[in-house]
């Protein structure tokens, strides 16, 4: 690591497989910050314990996830890519910073409103306490930036307070993080219902665009995705289901929504879907070739974890030092 590099942390939980809602909003920024910061991309697997997994699936999923980031691009090199679970020093940070937050700002978190509407059976504590371990995940390598999609918002204010809170009370303890939130795409709504956000976990398998769906499947996708009477290709806010795939077709291609709109005036929404539809498969098709390799390659990919999880833990333990320091815990050495 250069001296003085700033520090990014972000990462996805292991459950299902990406979808293009996280590669536009997170894993395609991922990429683009790889050069000029010290990145940490962690598979955060401890956060996915919230809902019960099988095993054995459990491990494949999170393999393939590591595989997936492989894939998107991210340099194994250059970026500390890693599992949460290998660096225990999270769940310890975490443990101290539940003492320094309160239940009441974490009754406010949206997303564990509607986690725990969507799972009423099994409303568990780490639901609860999710944002400290997430809170934990980026002070724990004095983080300056978090790349994530708007949804992760409130959680990293809530991650900036907490840091805040433990400086004013110990002195300079934690870096306070930014997030960094991209201007477009940082909300891909569902196809099917494009006033919710696209989900890796939505139980409608029309409602999201997986990076991993066979070529004919994204087609098949997007022809179901639901648009309205309209039929004009408009970039507006009472289209909401056009305006979403208007948004993929620009984050994608990199083409302003407007031109894309003047370029499909009075051509209506199956050209459109169409062409959406290729652009798509075009993009991802490198993505799959690149998978299928790594995943050919899995000496390849233990290394990749093994020395993301020793160069993960060695910054870790620089913080962990100074925040037991700073509380008065007795260091061992
Ligand atoms: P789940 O359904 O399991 O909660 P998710 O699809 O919301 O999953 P996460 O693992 O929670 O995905 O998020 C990984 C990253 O992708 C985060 O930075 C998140 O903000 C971003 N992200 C998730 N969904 C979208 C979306 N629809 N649009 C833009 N960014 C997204
Ligand atoms: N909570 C996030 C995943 C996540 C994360 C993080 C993102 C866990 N720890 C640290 C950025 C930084 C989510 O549900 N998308």
């Amino acid at each position: 690591m250069e001296a003085n590099q700033k520090i990014i942390f972000s990462g996805a939980q292991p459950t299902g497989s990406l979808t293009i809602g996280n590669y536009i909003g997170a894993v395609k920024n991922w990429k683009a910050l790889e050069e000029e910061y010290q990145c940490l991309y962690s598979i955060v697997d401890l956060h996915s314990l919230t809902i019960r997994h099988n095993p054995e699936e459990f491990r494949k999923t999170c393999l393939s996830f590591l595989v997936q980031y492989l894939a998107c691009g991210l340099n194994p090199e250059r970026n500390i890519l890693f599992f949460q679970s290998q660096v225990p020093q999270h769940t310890e940070l975490a443990w101290i910073l539940n003492c320094y937050s309160y239940i009441g700002e974490l009754n406010r978190m949206t997303q564990f409103k509607e986690k725990s509407e969507r799972h009423k059976d099994n409303i568990n504590t780490g639901l609860f306490t999710y944002p400290v371990l997430q809170a934990a995940d980026i002070l724990l390598y004095q983080t300056d930036v978090v790349p994530v999609g708007e949804d992760q918002k409130q959680h990293l204010e809530l991650s900036r307070d907490i840091a805040i809170r433990f400086n004013n009370i110990y002195g300079e303890t934690f870096t306070v993080p930014e997030h960094h939130i991209p201007k477009m795409g940082a909300k891909i709504m569902s196809l099917q219902e494009p006033e919710k956000k696209m989900s890796k976990s939505d139980e409608n398998p029309y409602a999201t665009i997986y990076l991993m769906d066979a070529e004919d499947l994204i087609l098949t996708k997007l022809k179901k995705a639901v648009t309205d009477a309209e039929n004009r290709v408009a970039y507006s806010d009472n289209q909401p289901g056009i305006k979403n795939l208007i948004t993929i077709y620009a984050t994608i291609s990199g083409i302003e929504p407007l031109e894309i709109q003047e370029k499909y005036d009075g051509k209506g929404y199956g050209a459109f879907k169409k062409d959406l539809a290729e652009l798509l498969i075009e993009t991802i098709r490198p993505f799959k070739t690149r998978y299928a390799e790594y995943m050919a390659n899995m000496d390849y990919v233990t290394q990749i974890y093994k020395s993301g999880a020793e160069r993960a833990t060695a910054m870790a333990e620089k913080t962990m030092k100074k925040v037991k320091e700073n509380l008065g815990l007795i260091n061992l050495k």
